[in-house]
């Protein structure tokens, strides 16, 4: 059982989480970070990083507090940092503030920044980490993925029929889920830096990909929504097909122009590239691997660019690309109680497999209704 201790810290510090789900979208390339600091059972001073560049939590809840933080409770959602970055070491200014007692939930993985655990303890402040650890490594997971692996968190969004389509053999989707869906699928856009689609599904649908009227519940700590921002738009478009007429070039629902990335292959029609250019898009050029853009190269596009995280929203080729090459992070998926018979799948185009024991096996992280529809979130499992 729980003691009480506990339970208070627990309590804190989940306000630390909560606090950290205001800049949700807003930190790239950094995590969001919430900072709490308690005195008696008082909360004195509360912080989050608000977007790269400005201060850390832990800073900002020490100002709130000022002198009353001697000898206080920090709750930190992660690992304070250790290091001169944008800003200066969390770790310095919690002992210059004289705090007693630093409670963490989760580590700090990046190499530049970790240790700030250690040197506080060094400085005889009592550290506990591990508490929400869970939570608040999920409420990171873009950050950590990206540590971890190297390359961009991928997470793959669709709406299917319960026969696994995403669209008729025509192409046409609209709608495949109920608004109640297609509410909460907007607010994966305000969370990753980028959206991207294959041109064929901008052909087919002109999505205009701007965070709207999003309903965040994939966010369960978040009290209240953060300001909303579009995502950097991004196709991959091997000839340039895009029309510069495309509603994903207009400006959003805030009146503002969101970045607009097309890739295209080597060799793609001059003029078509002006055109798209004059459009108000950044285009480059990558290579081909086989006859469509290499995805190599776009990962690779993205992290110069700053995208630490995506959204694919489709088509089915695209998506079954990134699986494919184990590129996928997550699943996001809107199942509608609907068939369809033939049409377009969610994956096409990838290995044919003979056996079902040879099935990509997804570990399910949510199962929740969403008025008629059923919305799954899952893991692609390492074997
Ligand atoms: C913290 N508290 O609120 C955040 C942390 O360039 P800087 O100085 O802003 O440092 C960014 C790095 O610091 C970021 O990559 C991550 O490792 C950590 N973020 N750390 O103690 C915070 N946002
Ligand atoms: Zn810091």
């Amino acid at each position: 059982m729980a003691s009480k201790t506990q339970e208070v810290d627990e309590r804190f510090l989940r306000r630390a989480l909560q606090l950290a789900e205001r800049a949700r979208g807003h930190t790239y390339p950094n995590p969001i970070v919430g900072a709490v600091a308690v005195k008696n059972g008082r909360i004195l001073g509360e912080g989050y990083h608000p977007r790269p560049g400005e201060a850390h939590a832990e800073v900002l809840a020490l100002q709130q507090a000022g002198e009353e933080a001697r000898g206080s409770t920090v709750y930190v959602s992660l690992e304070p940092c250790d290091h001169f970055g944008r800003t200066p070491p969390c770790s310095l200014a919690l002992i210059a503030a004289g705090v007693a007692r630093v409670e963490v939930a989760a580590r700090e993985e990046n190499p530049l920044a970790r240790g700030g655990m250690a040197r506080l303890r060094a400085a005889g402040i009592e550290v506990a980490v591990g508490l929400l650890e869970k939570e608040a490594r999920e409420q990171n997971e873009v950050f950590f993925t990206v540590q971890k692996t190297g390359r961009p968190f991928v997470l793959l969004k669709a709406a299917l029929t319960l026969d696994g389509k995403v669209a008729t053999p025509s192409g046409d989707a609209r709608f495949v889920s109920s608004p109640a869906s297609r509410r909460v699928a907007q607010a994966y856009r305000q969370w990753l830096p980028a959206v991207v689609v294959g041109v064929g599904t901008v052909l087919a649908d002109d999505p205009a990909l701007t965070v709207r009227d999003p309903d965040f519940r994939p966010f369960p700590l978040m009290l209240e929504p953060p300001p909303l921002r579009d995502p950097v738009k991004v196709v991959l478009d091997t000839a340039a097909r895009t029309p510069p007429t495309a509603r994903l070039f207009q400006p959003g629902p805030r009146g503002e122009t969101a970045r607009c990335l097309i890739l295209v292959g080597q060799g793609a029609p001059k003029e078509r590239i002006l055109a798209l250019e004059r459009a108000g898009a950044r285009v480059v050029e990558l290579p081909r691997e086989g006859s469509k853009v290499s995805l190599e190269a776009a990962l690779r596009v993205f992290q110069e660019e700053g995208l630490d995280g995506v959204l694919l929203e489709g088509g089915p080729r695209l998506a079954s690309a990134f699986l494919e090459r184990g590129w996928v992070d997550k699943l996001a998926l809107f199942l509608a109680p609907k068939l369809l018979g033939e049409g377009r799948s969610l994956l096409e185009g990838g290995k044919v497999l003979e056996h079902m024991a040879e099935a990509k096996r997804l570990s399910l992280a949510r199962r929740e209704e969403l008025g008629e529809d059923l919305w799954l979130e899952a893991y692609p499992t390492t074997e």
